[in-house]
């Protein structure tokens, strides 16, 4: 390939999937690299439905709430529809839980070849989809226990984010970008539409040390716990040796998108209409930690390590807190 387009080579995702199967894991089926094509061809799908949104009829919301209590936009509905599809015709794929779905979506409870769970959060940031901003979806790819065919139990699926297999996201913004890691770096994907594949534009992401950016819903300022507010104005204050701009897209995938790409750091804390934090654990935050692990950087929620938290339920939320070292660590040192 490198011989015909010289030194403009193109590599896909599909062939860097392949490519680092070989090199880390030679004995591998190929059946994961199946199963991650499922995941674009998917949001190539949602990608289109996105790019046509203010075209079509699906602005607007569809009238029932998903099991957060919040209103579902009609995109989410496509975005979730899509996924299960094209992740459930995958024979590897045993369980899928959604951000949409109060109960995990078993497959194959019965199929020992079905290996893999996957928790994604089809379309994150809906709100944004109205005014044209981006959004985004998020995954996180578990491997079942050996006779989880067998018992079916939800611990199956609850692992802690260290366990996970690949992780990734998919951003719908100016450009549609795929970031993904199986535990061997953070590699980013841009869609040429044109020929409609994911193209390597972003090999081995590294966050920098330390950024210029804090980003946090400031309206919930006061409700704030005191560490956190008191780091804040530690970053508003220069205290980090460097003037911080604040910047809040109220989507995690594109916020975060910013995070791995300047640097720097994004904060939800517990806040009085969300104490427990408003992201989800399992299919938002630790897709994420482990993203900016394998870049670098630091995820807690705020006291421990996200990785390290064992799920106890599908739909659970968690504070968040997650960027670059310098901030992470300052975070962690400033008492309230
Ligand atoms: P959603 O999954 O319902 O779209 O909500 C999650 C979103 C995240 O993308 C974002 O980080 C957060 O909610 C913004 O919340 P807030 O509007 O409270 O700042
Ligand atoms: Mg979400």
């Amino acid at each position: 390939l490198t011989e015909v387009a010289g030194e403009h080579s193109v590599v896909t995702v599909q062939q860097h999937i392949l490519r680092q199967q070989r090199l880390h894991y030679p004995n591998a089926s190929g059946e994961f690299s199946w199963l991650l094509s499922g995941i674009t061809l998917a949001t190539k799908m949602i990608a289109a439905k996105v790019r046509r949104a203010g075209l079509s009829d699906v602005l607007g919301s569809v009238g029932e709430t998903n099991v957060q209590g919040e209103q579902q936009q009609k995109l989410d509905v496509f975005a979730n529809k899509v996924l299960i599809h094209c992740l459930g015709i995958r024979r590897s794929v045993g369980v899928l839980v959604s951000e949409e779905n109060a109960e995990p979506i078993v497959l194959r409870g019965d199929d020992p070849h079905a290996k893999y769970a996957i928790v994604f959060d089809p379309l994150d940031g809906s709100s944004n989809i109205d005014v044209n901003v981006s959004v985004g979806t998020i995954f996180a790819i578990f491997r079942l226990p050996d006779e989880s065919w067998n018992t079916n139990q939800d611990s199956d699926v609850l692992q802690p984010g260290r366990n996970i297999v690949a992780a990734g996201y998919v951003v719908y913004g100016s450009s549609t970008v795929l970031v993904y890691s199986t535990g061997q770096g953070v590699h980013g994907f841009t869609l040429e539409p044109a020929i409609g594949a994911y193209v390597l534009s972003h090999e081995n992401m590294r966050l920098p040390d330390q950024g210029k950016y804090y980003s946090a819903n400031e309206a919930n300022f006061a409700s704030f716990p005191p560490n956190y507010q008191q780091f804040i104005n530690r970053l508003r204050d220069g205290d980090l040796g460097t003037s911080y701009s604040s910047r809040y897209i109220g989507s995690l995938v594109a916020d975060f998108h910013r995070t791995l790409l300047k640097g720097g750091i994004f904060l939800y804390p517990p806040t009085e209409s969300h104490p427990e934090g408003k992201l989800r654990l399992l299919y938002e935050a630790i897709p994420i930690a482990f993203l900016v692990e394998q870049a670098g950087g630091v995820a807690t929620d705020g006291k421990e390590r996200i990785l390290d938290v064992q799920p106890t339920s599908f739909h659970q939320r968690t504070p968040l807190v997650v960027g670059s070292k310098v901030e992470a660590e300052a975070f962690a040192n400033t008492k309230g």
